[in-house]
């Protein structure tokens, strides 16, 4: 009889650690092992986790992976990216790390998550070559790749019909912007400070938010029609002078103006018009 009773006791705690563990930790999981991650297959994944190689906050709800933030600390590079579980509920993925991806490429299967909405990466320099391999009704609607040594503007993310938010700050990226830059149909914010863009700063049409602070610019496109800008971070640039703040007071959403060392000489007439000012940062000389 005691025999019995333990044989049955340790059946138990070979089936529970199983229990509870949803389908998309096994996947992802599995991800992880097909990289030479060590991860127990038997694990929930959801929450925090610390081990020598990574460690990553998983948020989960009704048995779905929602958020995904990781940490990588040895060069390990994710060996099969093509095979990231399409995680269903997924919609924030972050990863930190040094080069984890096969030559630096953001994989395109990212653009596949059906419910992504924001993506960060770190250490990941280079595009998908061909426009075509990225899927433009992915549902990413903000992409930081900040301090990634990118050294090309990622226009292939015009092809993404949600996006809204595009964080490239301190890159390496050099030259000028491209008319190409308009077919950004959607974008409301873009962060492209501290890098070293020159000549004329050319922004699509819908943008409400750009910085363009540490950069090389040194005229405003006479072919932007920025009537949605509400504010612009541009503190030390060459492009600020006279034209460029009397065109800024011809738009009657602006809400906050950092121009401040540029060379101003008078504020415009226009600017006291201005209902939605909320910052005005000018030196006048
Ligand atoms: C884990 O991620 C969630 C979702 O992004 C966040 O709200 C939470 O603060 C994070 N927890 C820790 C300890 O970082
Ligand atoms: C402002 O800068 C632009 C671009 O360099 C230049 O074409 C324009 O003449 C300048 N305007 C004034 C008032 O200095
Ligand atoms: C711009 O310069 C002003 C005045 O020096 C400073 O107070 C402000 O914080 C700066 N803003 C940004 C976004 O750098
Ligand atoms: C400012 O608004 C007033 C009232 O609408 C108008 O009469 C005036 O011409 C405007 N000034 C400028 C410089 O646009
Ligand atoms: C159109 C434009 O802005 N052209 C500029 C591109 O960058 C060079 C410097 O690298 C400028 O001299 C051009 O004016």
């Amino acid at each position: 009889m005691k025999v019995k009773a333990i044989t049955f006791i340790i059946t138990l705690a070979n089936v529970l650690p199983t229990f509870g563990v949803i389908q998309e930790c096994v996947d992802f999981g599995k991800f992880l092992q097909r990289s030479s991650f060590t991860f127990n297959s038997k694990e929930d994944c959801c929450g925090l986790k610390e081990t020598e190689q990574y460690s990553f906050n998983i948020t989960c709800k009704d048995e779905h992976i929602k958020t995904i933030d990781l940490q990588l600390y040895s060069k390990f590079v994710f060996s099969d990216t093509g095979s990231f579980p399409l995680l269903s509920e997924l919609t924030e993925l972050k990863i930190n790390g040094e080069n984890n991806f096969p030559n630096g490429i953001l994989p395109k299967r990212f653009f596949d998550l059906p419910k992504l909405k924001i993506l960060n990466l770190y250490k990941t320099p280079k595009m998908p070559e061909n426009a075509n391999d990225i899927n433009g009704n992915s549902p990413i609607e903000e992409i930081y790749l900040d301090n990634n040594g990118l050294v090309k503007f990622p226009y292939i993310f015009k092809k993404l019909k949600n996006l809204k938010t595009l964080s490239i700050k301190g890159n390496q990226i050099t030259g000028n912007l491209t008319s190409e830059i308009k077919e950004f149909k959607t974008l409301k914010q873009l962060y492209i400070q501290n890098n070293q863009f020159n000549g004329e700063l050319i922004i699509p049409d819908s943008l409400t938010t750009i910085n363009i602070v540490g950069n090389k610019f040194t005229s405003y496109s006479s072919t932007n029609k920025n009537n949605a800008l509400e504010e612009v971070y541009a503190n030390g640039s060459s492009i600020i002078n006279d034209s460029f703040i009397n065109k800024l007071a011809t738009y009657d959403n602006i809400k906050k103006m950092y121009l401040s060392s540029g060379s101003i000489t008078k504020l415009p007439n226009k600017m006291f018009n201005l209902t939605n000012m909320e910052a005005l940062y000018v030196i006048i000389y």
